[in-house]
């Protein structure tokens, strides 16, 4: 920047969105920045900044910025960054992004922004690249335009992709900054991320006959109008045998957005959205907000609900794909684990273990822990118990795939159907759309209805709670616990560990949420009633010591 062209740019930009004087500080969480959509345009102005210095840094490769709350309310809305790879922001930029973001006038904005260019190290010369997508919350407009004044006063090239799905901006940063490579991840449009699934699907259940009709609820987001998109490139259910039908569609009404259905509503109640009719044993999924969560889940004769989480879509996708590995004759040469959260349940850990005999790691809550530990696997099966996950393919393995000769006619079965899985599955982020279609090619090649999924293992009885607190941050957890244990406040994990003596095979813990304002409990135990009554004991515990 020889002119100062860009600090000046800061400069001015910065008096456009000033940081709103009563807020707290801004902190990049689990998520990015999330909060009330009305004090985000600041923060959205600076992420466009950071998101140019990202790209300079790293020689101008294409940065991704998406706008979305995806499971919170429609008042919500958020703001990350996706690196070149489609992985989470790196880390160590995380501080960056919160230091830049809590600047509090322009003139410190300027200095948080010449300071970061030498301490990063940072040659303003090189090119900067940016692609940004937004759901479909009103209050994306007004952040686009925040982050668009970042980026362009800080001369940085950016393309706006509009609406999309979390996933689908992932897919685009890898395909765009892939595209010139030996190994392009796929054509650089939306059109491009259809073709990709929907060829791949195509190819995967050739042959088989998909299991009758599967309903998706998608909170009212994005997911409904990207999914019935995807659909016009899937044969018609007359051709597959598998009809689709979409429902909470409602994209038109902010108010409904997550409102009583989507993942987080289904896995967090245990029970089904606003709007279902479903028969018994009628196999239904739900999407949250920014189609990068999917559950699935019946009802049984007597309404009784019936939940297949991230735990089951993990477990079914590792006994498939080790299924593959085996009949393709690759098993000496290709390993699978697991990676879960302290969220999973203990029969699914248990069931990973010691049936399908598989490597299972616990790592904290944020898709950035589970992929970076899944990513060190041949292949890399991580799933949130909300929903979240995908698998990751280590490119040695892929190749191996790839090149693999197949000595018989099952073997070049199995084989396609693997290779087909490696372009099913997004592997940059979970992508519900994604693992959607993952899960129905598994249901139709194992003959799986709901009823068969669901008797893999038993879960245990659980339950997730949360509480609101004075200050969040003052609960802090063990260092590499994975969560599972708490440093702060004093006393508080003996505390529970006495209440969860109390009952049977009990567990719990708790933690500060990254993306709203309350700490969460989970707990699982032997009995349904224990459960519960665990966690409201330690809920209560929280309450009267901690309480706003
Ligand atoms: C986000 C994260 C997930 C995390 C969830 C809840 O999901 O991407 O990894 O599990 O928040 O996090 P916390 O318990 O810290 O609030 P989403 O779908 O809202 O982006």
């Amino acid at each position: 920047d020889p002119d100062g062209k860009y600090e000046q740019g800061v400069l001015q930009v910065s008096k456009e969105y000033p940081r709103p004087k009563d807020g707290a500080d801004f902190v990049y969480g689990t998520a990015g920045f999330r909060m009330k959509a009305d004090k985000l345009p600041s923060v959205a102005m600076t992420v466009g900044i950071l998101a140019g210095l990202r790209s300079r840094k790293l020689h101008g490769q294409t940065i991704g910025v998406m706008i979305t709350a995806s499971h919170n309310p429609a008042e919500d809305n958020g703001v990350k960054i996706v690196d070149p790879q489609g992985e989470m922001l790196e880390q160590e930029w995380e501080k960056y992004a919160t230091y830049i973001a809590n600047a509090k006038d322009q003139q410190e904005a300027q200095n948080a922004y010449m300071w970061m260019v030498k301490e990063v190290r940072i040659d303003q010369k090189k090119p900067a690249n940016v692609i940004f997508a937004r759901d479909t919350r009103p209050s994306g407009e007004e952040l686009v335009r925040a982050l668009k004044s970042g980026l362009d006063a800080t001369g940085v090239t950016s393309v706006d992709y509009g609406i999309l799905t979390t996933p689908q901006l992932h897919y685009l940063v890898k395909a765009t900054n892939t595209k010139d490579t030996s190994h392009p991840y796929g054509e650089v449009s939306e059109e491009g991320y259809y073709n990709k699934m929907a060829s791949a699907f195509k190819t995967a259940i050739e042959g088989i006959k998909p299991n009758g009709s599967v309903t998706v609820d998608c909170a009212n987001g994005v997911g409904a109008p990207k999914l019935k998109e995807l659909l016009k490139h899937l044969p018609s259910s007359s051709e597959s045998g598998l009809d689709i039908r979409v429902v909470n569609d409602n994209v038109s009404n902010a108010e409904v957005l997550n409102k009583d259905c989507g993942a987080d509503f289904v896995k967090t109640q245990q029970r089904a959205p606003a709007g279902f009719d479903g028969k018994p044993y009628e196999r239904w999924a739900s999407f949250d907000g920014d189609a990068d969560r999917i559950v699935y889940y019946f009802t049984t004769e007597g309404s009784i609900f019936r939940l297949l989480d991230g735990d089951r879509i993990a477990t079914l996708a590792a006994n498939f794909l080790g299924e593959l590995v085996q009949k393709s004759g690759l098993a000496d040469k290709i390993t699978i684990a697991v990676v879960q959260t302290a969220y999973a349940n203990g029969s699914s850990t248990r069931y990973i273990e010691q049936t399908l005999k598989l490597r299972c790691e616990c790592t904290s809550t944020g898709v950035k822990h589970l992929h970076h530990v899944a990513a060190r696997s041949d292949i890399g099966v991580y799933f949130e118990a909300n929903g979240h996950g995908t698998v990751l393919f280590s490119p040695q393995t892929l190749k191996r795939i790839h090149n693999h000769q197949p000595e018989s006619p099952a073997q070049l079965e199995a084989l396609t159907t693997l290779r087909a899985l490696t372009d099913l599955i997004n592997q940059t982020v979970g992508d519900a759309i994604s693992d959607f279609l993952l899960v129905e090619t598994i249901l139709a090649h194992k003959e799986y209805t709901v009823r068969e999924w669901l008797a893999t293992y038993t879960d245990m009885p659980n339950k997730l709670g949360k509480q609101r607190v004075a200050n969040r941050a003052d609960f802090v957890t063990v260092p590499d616990s994975a969560e599972r244990r708490l440093e702060k406040p004093a006393g508080l994990q003996e505390r529970i560990d006495e209440i969860v003596a109390k009952y049977k095979d009990g567990r719990c813990f708790v933690r500060a949420s990254g993306t709203e304002d309350v700490v969460r409990i989970y707990g699982e135990a032997s009995e349904v009633f224990d459960c519960e009554n665990m966690v409201r004991e330690v809920g209560g515990e929280i309450e009267r010591r901690f309480g706003p």
